[in-house]
């Protein structure tokens, strides 16, 4: 069966999850209008898991397949329009950026979610502490510090946004979420934080941040684009 009966994709989408964020950036720079429905994780739409046994947002359902992996959404949306160039890391160097992206998806993600929700760890085995978990995800911090420190730069390639700052930046902000005080307090991390100021300040945080109302089956649709 068709899973989107629609001519235009639909994103199934959460508005704070940094993997959805990321997808719903990429969707604005290259200009892809789509169907968003806000999803309540705790209660996933049906059609959302018969399309996605994941049961992970964010999901992008186009006519000919589903894709429901955020990367692969970012590069899925960059490679059909790219008028910044944002792929141009992607295309260069390729294995390196993925695996920094991958990085930050899976070891930084880990201490942040034991650092920013901490109390759902409490009694876990492997939990080590709020404090622990926020110094472990630090170190990735002090990467990017170094990264950026080296190049000179706002951005972390060729100092011109690109796909690795759009992947990044949410998992970064949700880390600076969990304490404000402490993260813009921290002078060791004075060049993440000006990255970091800089990308929320662009035209695109507020668009992709817009509310929508939780997506039910008999909802007219709710549009996400870039010039919404
Ligand atoms: N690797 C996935 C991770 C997506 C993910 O973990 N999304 C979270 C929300 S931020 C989710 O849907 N979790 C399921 C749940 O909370 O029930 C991706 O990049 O798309």
């Amino acid at each position: 069966m068709n899973p989107n009966k629609y001519t235009t994709p639909i994103l199934y989408s959460f508005r704070r999850c940094p993997f959805a964020m990321r997808a719903r950036s990429a969707l604005y720079f290259s200009d892809i209008k789509v169907i968003l429905r806000e999803v309540v994780l705790r209660n996933k739409p049906k059609e959302m898991l018969d399309v996605s046994n994941k049961a992970t947002v964010p999901v992008l359902v186009l006519k000919e397949k589903v894709i429901d992996e955020s990367l692969d959404i970012v590069i899925w949306a960059l490679k059909t329009n790219d008028k910044l160039n944002l792929l141009n890391p992607y295309h260069k160097e390729k294995d390196k950026i993925i695996k920094f992206i991958n990085q930050i998806d899976n070891q930084f993600k880990y201490h942040l979610d034991r650092y920013k929700y901490s109390s759902r760890y409490e009694g876990c085995k492997s939990f080590e502490g709020k404090n622990k978990h926020r110094d472990h995800a630090a170190n990735y911090i002090t990467e990017i510090e170094r990264l950026l420190k080296k190049n000179k730069a706002t951005y972390f390639y060729d100092n011109k946004l690109s796909i690795v700052d759009l992947c990044i930046f949410p998992l970064i902000r949700q880390y600076r979420i969990a304490d404000k005080k402490w993260f813009d307090d921290n002078t060791n991390f004075i060049h993440t934080h000006k990255w970091l100021t800089t990308i929320l300040e662009l035209d695109f945080f507020k668009i992709i941040m817009k509310k929508y109302e939780p997506w039910r089956e008999a909802s007219m649709p709710q549009f996400f684009a870039s010039n919404l």
